[in-house]
């Protein structure tokens, strides 16, 4: 499955938050809800559950069209043929990811900052996870917040899809696209919502309407086309507010 054409809503799941509940069960509401895509995170489970889980996804998300994409693991997105990885600074190098993964497969790095940003640039990514943009408590490790201006900043630097992550929930989503994102994850405004569903709904809807408010505005993300990255890509300055 190729990454979707609109970042728009990217779930990033917790099992710790879900309250008990399945989180195949969180997924599925979430995706009723709008979710383009959806990144199994799991820190503390070990690989053969963590291997179950991801087949689990994989069953629910394939029909619906939605891609499963794997935290931190190469080897278990390659052992369920997930849709792609995820991966931090202190995963697999993405050479090595995209050789073992082939030239179809989605591939996310994480940017906790200006420095990473740039050393990403000629990178053949399919999207950038800028944050914590915001202050968050669902990861302990997290970088210090970027804040908008932060998340401004990579936008002007980087030439991919930017998704921002870190705090994001329906009161500021708005504000991540404004300043340079085309997507935002979400970890607790889903995972730990009362109606996951009606959460991701209105998440959707939120970054829905700013990003057709900055393509009325006259400017356009940046995209990765089949086959790598082009030159509408340097353009991604233009998305800053
Ligand atoms: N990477 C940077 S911040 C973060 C991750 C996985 C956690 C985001 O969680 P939340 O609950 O959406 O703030
Ligand atoms: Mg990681």
């Amino acid at each position: 499955m190729r990454p979707p054409r609109d970042w728009g809503l990217y779930l990033v799941t917790d099992r710790g938050l879900a309250r008990g509940r399945p989180i195949a069960s969180v997924v599925e509401a979430a995706v009723r809800g709008g979710v383009a895509a959806v990144q199994l995170r799991e820190k503390s489970c070990c690989t053969r559950d963590f291997v179950q889980l991801a087949c689990e996804l994989k069953k629910l998300l394939a029909p619906l069209g939605v891609p499963l994409i794997v935290n931190d693991r190469v080897d278990i997105a390659l052992a369920i043929g997930a849709d792609g990885v995820h991966l931090g600074q202190q995963d697999m190098d993405f050479e090595s990811a995209r050789r073992l993964m082939g030239p179809g497969a989605i591939i996310g790095l994480s940017i906790e900052t200006i420095e990473q940003a740039r050393a990403a640039a000629p990178l053949d990514v399919d999207y950038l996870g800028v944050g914590p943009v915001f202050a968050t408590a669902t990861k302990n490790d997290a970088a210090p917040p970027l804040g908008l201006a932060g998340l401004a900043q990579v936008r002007a630097i980087s030439r991919h899809p930017i998704v921002a992550i870190g705090g994001i929930g329906v009161e500021n989503a708005r504000q991540a696209i404004q300043f340079g994102a085309d997507g935002a994850a979400v970890v607790s405004a889903i995972c730990a919502a009362d109606d996951p569903e009606r959460a991701a709904r209105e998440l959707r809807q939120s970054i829905d309407a700013a990003l057709r408010a900055r393509r009325e505005g006259g400017t356009s993300a940046p995209r990765r086309r089949a086959g790598g990255i082009h030159s509408e890509a340097k353009e991604g300055g233009s998305n800053r507010v």
